[in-house]
């Protein structure tokens, strides 16, 4: 197992830690609640190094064509300027957490935090070469976030402790995590201060 050390390439990405994903929230990530602890050990780690947080938020409009009244998958979630799209109020987001939003138009649906806005731009801006990700939910919008890092061309941790996956079919987060893995994201552990790769089986 060798330490993960934090260097100016480094950026935190906190994936849709919104009540409509919690318990209680109208699309309830089972269990989705045991992330905020572990990220939070993550949010003090990297504040402690003075790197750079971002925080991903789903941000659907009232008529958003991934609501099953619209044609789509999902219950109504996560519209924007609601309670059930705040974050939540136990995770402990810096003042300067650099929110984005994603899909926000009717028309189109967003899983990764890439898509359609300028998270990559972003984190080039600042010199961020590697992001470690963490969030809900692990098979939808961590997954495609993760993908697409990688086909970014960042260098990508996971942390599967602070992830939960919806598990619409039983499996779904274990098989998420092989291919985040299988494409080349690192596994990580949260240690006392800090993180360790986890071996690949
Ligand atoms: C998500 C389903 C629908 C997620 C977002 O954040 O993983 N899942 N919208
Ligand atoms: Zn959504």
């Amino acid at each position: 197992m060798s330490a993960i050390h934090l260097g100016p390439q480094d950026a935190l990405l906190v994936i849709d830690l919104q009540y409509d994903f919690l318990p209680g929230g109208s699309l309830a990530v089972p269990a989705g609640h045991e992330v905020i602890a572990p990220i939070n050990r993550l949010l003090a780690w990297f504040g402690d190094e003075h790197r750079p947080v971002f925080a991903s938020r789903d941000w659907h409009p009232g008529d958003h064509c991934s609501f099953k009244e619209q044609g789509g998958p999902w219950p109504p979630h996560c519209v924007a300027d609601t309670r059930g799209a705040e974050f939540a109020n136990e995770l402990a987001l810096p003042d300067d957490a650099i929110i984005i939003s994603k899909a926000d138009t009717a028309d189109q649906d967003a899983y990764s935090a890439f898509n359609g806005t300028d998270l990559a731009q972003q984190l080039r801006e600042r010199g961020i070469t590697r992001v470690t990700v963490c969030g809900l939910a692990t098979d939808y919008c961590v997954l495609n976030t993760v993908t697409d890092a990688l086909d970014e061309g960042f260098e990508t941790l996971i942390v599967p402790e602070a992830m939960r996956a919806v598990d619409v079919h039983p499996g779904d987060g274990t098989r998420a995590l092989d291919r985040m893995v299988a494409r080349g994201a690192v596994a990580v552990r949260i240690g006392d201060h800090g993180m360790t790769a986890l071996s690949v089986s």
